[in-house]
C-alpha cells in the first residue's frame, strides 16, 4: 500500500519536476486556500425557523436519506466531522435562516447579531471564517416569487430591512473572526411566464440593492456579493437578476460578483467567465456546484469543469481575488459524505491546477507551438496526482483514500441512526 510518504511520492515529485513543477511548493500553497462549506447541505436547506413554509424560490432538494440535522447542535456535530476529514483550514457559509432563534422566531427583518453569536463563538474556537447569506425564499412574503423587485413597496421594504440586517450580521462575523465575511445576495425574483414589463422589476431591484448597500459597512469585516441566474423552477421565462444585470451592477457598484456553476446555459461554463469578469469586478465569489440537465445542485465531482475552474484561478493568479464557496444539496446520500466528497474534490482540483506545468504550456503557446501545447496538456492528465493527494492528506493528518468514509459510516451508525 502506498502511504504517501515513501518512494511513490518521491517518484511523483520527480515526474512533476521533469516538467518544471515544484510539488512541495504546490502543497504549501494549497494549504492556504480556504473553501467555504455551505451549511445547507447538512439539512436540505431547512434552517431553524421551523415555519413549515415551502422552500420555494425555485430551489428543490430531492432524496430522503435518513439522519439529517434538525437543530444547531446536530448541524455543528455533523460539520465538525466533515471538517475533520478535509485537509486544510476552511470556512462555513451560513444562511440567515440558520440563526439560533430560541422560542420566538423573529421576523426576517428583525434578526440580529445575537442570533448568530453562537456561530461566531463556535467558529472562533475552531479557527474557521464565516460567510453569510440573507434568505429571500421559504417565506410568505416571497411566495409569489418576488422580493426586492416586488411592485409593492412594503414588500420591498421588508426585504431591504432583511438585507441590511444581514450585512450587519456579516460585519459582526468578520469583526469577531478577523476575516471578512462575504455576504451573498441571491434573490429568486422572476416570472414563470412571459413578463409584460422586463424593465420595471430590474429598476426596482437595482434601487432596492442601492438602498441596502447605502448603509456604510467596513469592507474589512463584510464584503457584499450579488449572484446571477439564468432561470429557476417557476422563473423559466424571466429572472430579474440575470447575468448581464448583476455584471453591470457589480462593476458599477464595485461589488463582488457570484458565479454559480449551475446558473447558466448547460453548455456555458463559468470557468471561461472568470478571466472576463475579473477584468472589471474587484473580487469574485464562486458557488461551485454541478447542474445535471438543470440547476440541480448535484454534489461536485472531479470532472472537466471543476479542473477548468481551479485551473483558471491558478493560471490567472486570481486566488487572492476569489472566494471559493460550494453550493449543492443532495438528500439522497449521506449528507456529511456529500460535503466531504464535494469539498475534497474542490481541493483536489486546486492541487491539479497547482501542479500544472504552466510555464511550459505558456511558452509553447507564445511560440505558436499549439501541437506541443496539446500534447503536454494531455500528457499531464496521467501524472500521479493521486499519489501527491494521498501524501497531502497524510501530511495534514486527515484520512487517506477512502479512509474518511469509514469515519462517516461509524458516525452514521452511532449518531445519525438515532435521530
Ligand atoms: C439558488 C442559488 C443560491 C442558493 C443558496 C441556498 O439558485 O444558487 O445560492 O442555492 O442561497
Ligand atoms: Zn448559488
Amino acid at each position: 500500500m502506498n502511504t504517501g510518504g515513501g518512494s511513490a511520492y518521491q517518484s511523483a515529485c520527480e515526474q512533476y519536476a521533469a516538467y518544471g513543477v515544484d510539488v512541495e511548493a504546490a502543497l504549501k500553497r494549497l494549504a492556504t486556500i480556504p473553501i467555504s462549506l455551505h451549511c445547507w447541505q447538512g439539512d436540505d436547506v431547512s434552517g431553524f425557523e421551523k415555519s413549515g413554509d415551502e422552500l420555494g424560490g425555485g430551489l428543490a432538494v430531492t432524496g430522503s436519506y435518513p439522519g439529517k440535522a434538525t437543530n444547531v447542535h446536530e448541524l455543528r456535530d455533523d460539520l465538525d466531522l466533515a471538517y475533520s476529514l478535509l485537509p486544510g483550514r476552511h470556512r462555513l457559509n451560513l444562511h440567515a435562516i440558520y440563526g439560533e432563534f430560541g422560542d420566538k422566531v423573529p421576523a426576517r427583518n428583525e434578526i440580529g447579531v445575537e442570533h448568530f453569536q453562537g456561530w461566531i463563538d463556535w467558529a472562533h474556537e475552531r479557527g474557521l471564517g464565516l460567510d453569510f447569506n440573507p434568505t429571500f425564499f421559504a417565506h410568505p412574503l416571497a411566495a409569489d416569487g418576488l422580493t426586492l423587485s416586488h411592485p409593492k413597496a412594503d414588500v420591498r421594504n421588508y426585504w431591504m430591512e432583511h438585507g441590511i440586517a444581514c450585512r450587519h450580521i456579516g460585519a459582526a462575523m468578520g469583526a469577531g473572526l478577523g476575516t471578512p465575511a462575504v455576504t451573498n445576495f441571491w434573490m429568486p425574483d422572476g416570472y414563470k411566464d412571459t413578463p409584460a414589463d422586463r424593465k420595471g422589476p430590474r429598476e426596482r431591484l437595482a434601487e432596492s440593492l442601492d438602498t441596502i448597500f447605502a448603509v456604510p459597512i467596513n469592507p474589512a469585516y463584510n464584503l457584499d456579493a450579488v449572484e446571477c441566474k439564468l432561470f429557476g423552477i417557476g422563473s423559466e421565462s424571466y429572472v430579474v437578476g440575470s447575468h448581464e444585470f448583476y455584471l453591470g451592477y457589480a462593476i458599477t457598484r464595485e461589488k463582488l460578483l457570484c458565479l454559480d456553476a449551475g446558473h447558466f446555459h448547460p453548455t456555458e461554463m463559468i470557468s471561461d467567465k472568470i478571466s472576463s469578469v475579473l477584468e472589471y469586478v474587484p473580487e469574485l465569489l464562486l458557488h461551485v456546484s454541478r447542474g445535471v440537465r438543470w440547476d440541480s445542485d448535484h454534489v461536485v465531482t472531479l470532472g472537466d469543469e471543476l479542473f477548468a475552474i481551479a485551473g483558471e484561478l491558478v493560471r490567472g493568479d486570481y486566488l487572492e481575488r476569489t472566494h471559493i464557496g460550494l453550493d449543492f444539496f443532495d438528500a439522497s446520500i449521506n449528507r456529511i459524505a456529500a460535503w466531504v466528497i464535494g469539498t475534497r474534490n474542490m481541493i483536489k482540483a486546486l492541487l491539479a491546477a497547482l501542479l500544472e506545468p504552466s510555464t511550459k504550456l505558456r511558452q509553447y503557446e507564445a511560440e505558436g507551438d499549439l501541437t506541443a501545447r496539446l500534447a503536454l496538456m494531455e500528457e499531464i492528465k496521467t501524472l500521479p496526482l493521486g499519489v501527491v493527494w494521498d501524501h497531502y492528506c497524510e501530511q495534514m493528518e486527515v484520512p487517506v483514500g477512502m479512509g474518511w468514509l469509514e469515519k462517516v459510516r461509524q458516525y452514521e451508525a452511532n449518531t445519525l441512526a438515532k435521530r
